[in-house]
């Protein structure tokens, strides 16, 4: 069984939005288009409380992108994005979230940070999601969304240690830095990760009716 995992495509993190991912909005239609090829599709959502630790906000004289310790992590401080019940966190109008079986929420501990789907930045509590694949038969996960480099970057890399086959659609994804996409798409590679098209997804997955190019 294969999986498609949608990481944070919300508003926050589009143009626009409390922590704007440049272009974040052109992986819309492709993502639309991905569901029709996935039986099970699984969407994360970042879910702050209003007094997350990871909002600058939230420490007296620092502002968004000042690096921090927070109990024990380092700890890169954001605007105040994706709070809960706002339409920040809302998914985009646009996003087709209908095929959508689950939603795991992270990021609800105002203490840690969550920027994989998988566990908090610490491993130190589960979102139970690699459970409810297990539970589903899942071999395979693709995963695809916002930011490239951040949360589709530490989901992934949770997935390969998990022990499931896993993939990222590059053009399915956005980067807030570009240089840090580069990066972390290495490490993955590095790992046993594969990243691939989303054009060559009908075709790799024997979908009947898909072009062979
Ligand atoms: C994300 C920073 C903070 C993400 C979430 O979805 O990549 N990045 N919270
Ligand atoms: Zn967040």
């Amino acid at each position: 069984m294969k999986a498609l995992l949608l990481v944070d495509i919300q508003n926050d993190f589009l143009p626009g939005g409390a922590l704007e991912v440049p272009a974040g909005d052109k992986i819309i239609p492709v993502i639309n288009e991905l569901q029709n090829y996935f039986e099970l599709v699984v969407i994360t959502q970042d879910w702050h409380p209003p007094d997350h630790k990871s909002f600058a906000s939230s420490h007296v004289g620092k502002k968004p992108f000042d690096v921090i310790e927070l109990n024990g992590l380092q700890q890169t401080l954001w605007p105040d994005h994706c709070v809960q019940g706002t339409s920040g966190a809302s998914f985009p109008v646009a996003f087709n979230t209908n095929k959508a079986e689950a939603i795991f929420r992270k990021g609800t501990d105002p203490e840690i940070d969550s920027y994989s789907g998988f566990y908090d930045n610490g491993h130190r509590k589960s979102t139970c999601l690699a459970d409810y694949l297990r539970g589903k038969k899942v071999k395979e996960v693709y995963i695809t969304g916002l930011c490239g480099d951040i949360c589709v970057f530490y989901t992934a890399m949770d997935s390969l240690k998990e022990g499931f086959e896993t993939y990222i659609i590059e053009d399915g994804t956005c980067p807030l830095k570009k240089e840090d996409f580069i990066t972390t798409m290495q490490v993955f590679k590095d790992k046993g990760g594969m990243i691939i098209q989303s054009g060559s997804l009908p075709a790799a997955l024997n979908i009947v009716g898909a072009k062979t190019q």
